[in-house]
């Protein structure tokens, strides 16, 4: 079964968050989401850019995804005969960077394609070795450190496996000691978002003390040679999140030994195909992989849930409720999870979730429609 993408429709949505979310590189309050509607036979299938707002995580956002899209992703895609959506990355490889929003397109391709197929993404993409997933929940930098312990205390009350809290210098160590007080034995983990740098190494040592799962890319956003130095100094593993943009990149990682984790995220690597290139270099190494999250919509969370189901993800990710980000989500239903703290992935087709089309279009700020040229 061919796929010809006739129609291509980008919107971008505005979302407040329930509550601010702060990390090393900033705080946001509200999301500006671009949304990829990818259209064949009369069937839509949905892909979110996971790009920020400003280019602090990576090199994209909201604003360099629009041209990027219009001027050199649809014009590949559109009315090419695809015979599968593994084939949409190769399709757009020439452009350099700007994985998330090649992601975004390759992603709703994927969708399309299942839904084409009338089966559940996982089941498209080659998952499902778990109909379950494990969570945890990523918790911002907060204003205090009750706060943040209260913080853990609600999550944990709702059962998520693991707690993941932002550092950065000058909320650390201190902090983290306080965290390990009240709470000996959870399962605890801290992600730097790149602000450290080699000369912090005597603090960064003293992490070890708090037996953290993993300490997750503490060191340049770019760097995988010094991770490499830093990983040997430490016992608490390291994981790597921003400098993992390719399959190629988790190969160099691994055979340089700068971490014993990878966190995979479906946009920062472009899409479905190259983060089971990642999964799969990462489990034939023995390097456990994680799913990360982008503060998505619905669309994006259910697309990482699909992702999730692959056998490498044998740990606890980031992908969680709707309800932490949104009072009101774009899908129905919202994401939910279980008292088991886990997201059981549904079996209706495609992403497995309802779009809730009237409440979308109220968020659309602007919106653009593309079309294969048709040839008379
Ligand atoms: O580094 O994992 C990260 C959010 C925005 C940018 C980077 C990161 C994060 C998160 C949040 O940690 C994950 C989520 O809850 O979606
Ligand atoms: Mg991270």
């Amino acid at each position: 079964m061919g796929i010809k993408v006739e129609q291509l429709i980008l919107r971008q949505i505005r979302m407040p968050l329930v509550h601010f979310f702060e990390t090393s590189f900033g705080r946001t309050h509200e999301r500006d989401i671009v949304l990829v509607e990818a259209v064949s036979d009369g069937v839509s299938g949905w892909g979110e850019v996971t790009a920020g707002e400003n280019p602090f995580y990576n090199e994209e956002w909201t604003g360099s995804v629009w041209p990027l899209l219009i001027d050199y992703v649809a014009p590949r895609v559109l009315g090419h005969e695809f015979a599968s959506a593994a084939e949409v990355n190769d399709r757009t490889a020439h452009i350099r960077g700007h994985n998330m929003a090649r992601g975004g397109v390759e992603a709703a391709i994927w969708d399309l394609e299942a839904r084409l197929k009338g089966e559940p993404l996982w089941k498209t993409i080659g998952g499902g070795a778990r109909r379950e997933i494990g969570c945890g929940v990523s918790i911002g930098i907060q204003d205090t450190v009750d706060q943040l312990l209260e913080k853990i205390e609600t999550e944990l009350a709702a059962g998520y496996q693991r707690i993941k809290m932002k550092i950065k210098p000058g909320w650390d160590v201190d902090v983290i000691r306080r965290v390990r007080e009240r709470f000996p034995s959870i399962k605890l983990m801290a992600d730097a978002n790149s602000a450290y740098t080699l000369a912090d190494m005597e603090n960064l040592k003293r992490l070890d003390e708090f037996y953290l799962m993993m300490i997750e890319q503490p060191l340049a956003h770019d760097d995988i040679i010094d991770h490499a130095v830093l990983q040997a100094a430490l016992s608490t593993p390291i994981c790597l999140d921003e400098c993992i943009r390719s399959a190629h990149q988790a190969e160099q990682a691994i055979r340089l030994h700068a971490g014993r984790i990878v966190n995979i995220k479906l946009g920062r690597v472009g899409g479905f195909a190259e983060a089971k290139r990642v999964h799969d270099i990462c489990q034939a190494n023995s390097i456990p992989v994680w799913c990360g999250g982008m503060l998505e919509s619905g669309i994006g969370r259910a697309h990482n849930i699909a992702l999730s189901t692959l056998p490498n993800f044998v740990l606890p990710g980031d992908v969680s409720a709707s309800k932490r980000y949104w009072r009101k989500d774009i899908v129905h239903p919202p994401v939910e999870v279980t008292s088991r703290g886990t997201i059981e992935a549904r079996d209706d087709s495609g992403f497995g979730y309802d779009i809730d089309k009237d409440y979308l279009e109220s968020l659309a700020a602007r919106r653009e429609d593309l079309y294969a040229a048709r040839l008379f």
